[in-house]
């Protein structure tokens, strides 16, 4: 059976909410206000939030829940990040949840947003009543290693060279590390440059067919900016976990919870190893694998195995 996206939709509430002294984070709601709550947690970390998120769901049946996670999109201050770590982004959920008087919710992430959603379910598994998980991330090293110094550098030689020779030589063996130095100095042109490297990066290398006008739309300042110096803050720390495998190995605390895992075989962003590994330790969970796919939510497989969770899901 081939679904549609649902229509474009509007929300019928939207507001902030102070989550911290320092930080408010935007919130919408769209669809069936009294229907099946979900939350939906978007990429990066740092990318934000789009109305196409909206339209994964019917919005005859849930209540759609949509945020902006720290630091990005329309939540204030914007590129911070002052208190912003994976366990910061976990309570905010919480935080959301119960403003919201929701008391259990569907959750739905892809990318960066799947590793939100498994860090999650295993702080809180008892309000998550069913995982949507697609192009599986935990920042591992080897995972932050393949993409950003040595990996994905051999599949796209050509876009590797232009985030690759901002950095001098010297510095070139840890280009994460060099590229948070820039991201975070005090040149504004200098910040500006790097983000716009380290954001076409990514962005060109999202999906099997390129899109041009979505790497365009990407490297504008007021997205690349939070993106490049989220993402890299996070990456740098390991994504605050504890342990390299911590998202893996406490697999156990969520076996209970229905899942289905979705992952393009090309995905040169996030590997499919991972989501191999993730399936492999949570046979409860249906492991969808698109073949002719690699990581954005907007390729046709993709999109097709999303829209038949959430109905399965209903
Ligand atoms: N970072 C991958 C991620 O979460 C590990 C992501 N990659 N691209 C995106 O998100 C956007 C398409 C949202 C920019």
């Amino acid at each position: 059976m081939t679904h549609q996206l649902f229509p474009e939709i509007e929300p019928y509430a939207s507001g902030h909410l102070q989550v911290s002294e320092l930080h408010r984070i935007y919130w919408e709601e769209s669809g069936n206000k009294n229907g099946k709550p979900v939350v939906i947690l978007h990429g990066g970390p740092g990318a934000g939030s789009s109305p196409l998120m909206r339209r994964f769901h019917d919005p005859e049946h849930y209540r759609i829940i949509v945020l902006d996670q720290r630091g990005c999109g329309r939540s204030t201050p914007f590129a911070e990040l002052e208190e912003n770590t994976t366990w910061h982004l976990v309570e905010d959920l919480e935080k959301l949840r119960k403003f919201l008087g929701v008391d259990k919710w569907q959750v739905f992430g892809g990318s960066w947003g799947s590793t939100l959603a498994l860090a999650y379910a295993q702080s809180h598994p008892e309000v998550v009543t069913e995982i949507i998980l697609r192009g599986i991330f935990t920042v591992r090293r080897s995972e932050v290693q393949w993409f950003n110094q040595w990996g994905a550098s051999e599949l796209f030689p050509d876009e590797f060279e232009l985030y690759k020779s901002f950095i001098p030589g010297d510095e070139q063996d840890d280009l994460v590390e060099a590229y948070h130095r820039r991201l975070t100095c005090d040149d504004e042109a200098v910040r500006l440059e790097a983000a716009r490297r380290w954001t076409r990066w990514e962005a060109a290398t999202l999906s099997v067919i390129p899109d041009p006008l979505r790497v365009e739309a990407l490297v504008e300042p007021q997205i690349a900016l939070a993106f490049a110096r989220i993402e890299c803050h996070y990456f740098r720390n390991q994504g605050f976990f504890e342990r390299q495998e911590q998202l893996l190995e406490d697999v156990g605390r969520i076996r209970h919870i229905p899942a289905q895992i979705i992952q393009g075989r090309y995905d040169v962003v996030t590997p499919m190893r991972t989501a191999w590994e993730l399936a492999n330790r949570w046979p409860e969970a249906q492991f969808v694998v698109v073949e002719d796919a690699g990581h954005t939510m907007t390729e046709p497989g993709i999109t097709q195995a999303l829209l038949a969770a959430t109905e399965a899901f209903k």
